[in-house]
């Protein structure tokens, strides 16, 4: 591997932010996240491998260690800060600057999950697809979602969860959508999922990543 995409691997999993960054204190002075990916792209090295070769396996290798409690909750969260860095440099690159003619893609993480980084990433990508995309944030509850699709006739739903007991929540999303606004389409997607879980509750569709999602949306405007 690239050594950069080594460096930004660690800068991520260890949490380094950014060169000015005190955290963590033994790697003081160095650059983060920040200048470590602004760099890998300067040298232009491909968007999709500094995402694929050096955050998302950074980012499971924080998910290991927090499950062997190696590491708790507020080095996870520097970690996910350090990954947001990054990815403010892989934005412009996901994004095209072509009218968004396509549709409306109304996406948020469900009630209860805080998480955010995949629905981004999710988000990013099908807004370089040529969609507008309505991001509702994080812990978005059905009310918002229903009066969002309300204000948006027409547009498609999608909807992140990253925890198990936050699948639950998702379920009654999807219902009370379904319920609301028959016909709407919602695509489903995070970590714990899959398409089992997805014919369960009632979605149209699951997909692992963010291509699929891609792909589902432009099949629905084929
Ligand atoms: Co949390 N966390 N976390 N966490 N966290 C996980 C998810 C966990 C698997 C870690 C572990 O135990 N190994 C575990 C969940 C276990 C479970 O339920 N199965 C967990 C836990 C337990 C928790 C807390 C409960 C911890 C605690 O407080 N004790 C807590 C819950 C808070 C809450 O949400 N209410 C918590 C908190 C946090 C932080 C806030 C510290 C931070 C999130 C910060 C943020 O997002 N801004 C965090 C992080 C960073 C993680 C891990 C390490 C990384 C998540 C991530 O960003 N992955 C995660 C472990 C892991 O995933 N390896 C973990 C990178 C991202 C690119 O992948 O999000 O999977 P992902 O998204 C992918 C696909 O899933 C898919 O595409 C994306 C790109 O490929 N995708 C979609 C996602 N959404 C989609 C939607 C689609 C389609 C595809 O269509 C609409």
């Amino acid at each position: 591997m690239d050594p950069i995409l080594e460096k930004l691997g660690e800068a991520v999993e260890f949490g380094k932010v950014d060169r000015n960054s005190p955290y963590p204190p033994n790697m003081k002075d160095q650059d983060g996240a920040d200048e470590l990916a602004k760099q890998a792209l300067d040298q232009g090295i491909n968007p999709g491998s500094v995402l694929n070769e050096a955050l998302v396996p950074a980012m499971d290798r924080v998910g290991e260690k927090f499950s062997r409690n190696q590491i708790f909750v507020p080095q996870m969260l520097m970690s996910a800060k350090a990954m947001s860095a990054a990815m403010n440099h892989l934005k412009p690159f996901f994004q095209s600057g072509d009218v968004k003619t396509k549709g409306t893609f109304i996406i948020g993480t469900v009630k209860g999950d805080l998480h955010d980084i995949g629905k981004n990433l999710v988000a990013m990508m099908i807004e370089g697809g040529g969609w507008t995309i309505i991001d509702l944030g994080v812990d978005v509850n059905e009310d918002t979602f229903n009066q969002t699709v309300a204000e948006n006739p027409g547009a498609v739903v999608g909807l992140s969860a990253l925890l198990t007991t936050t699948m639950a929540n998702m379920e009654v999303i999807v219902q009370k959508i379904k319920e609301a606004h028959p016909g709407t389409k919602v695509l489903v997607g995070g970590a714990p999922l899959n398409d089992d879980f997805r014919a369960k509750i009632g979605a149209d569709f699951y997909s692992p990543d963010p291509r699929g999602a891609v792909e589902y949306l432009n099949s629905l405007v084929a």
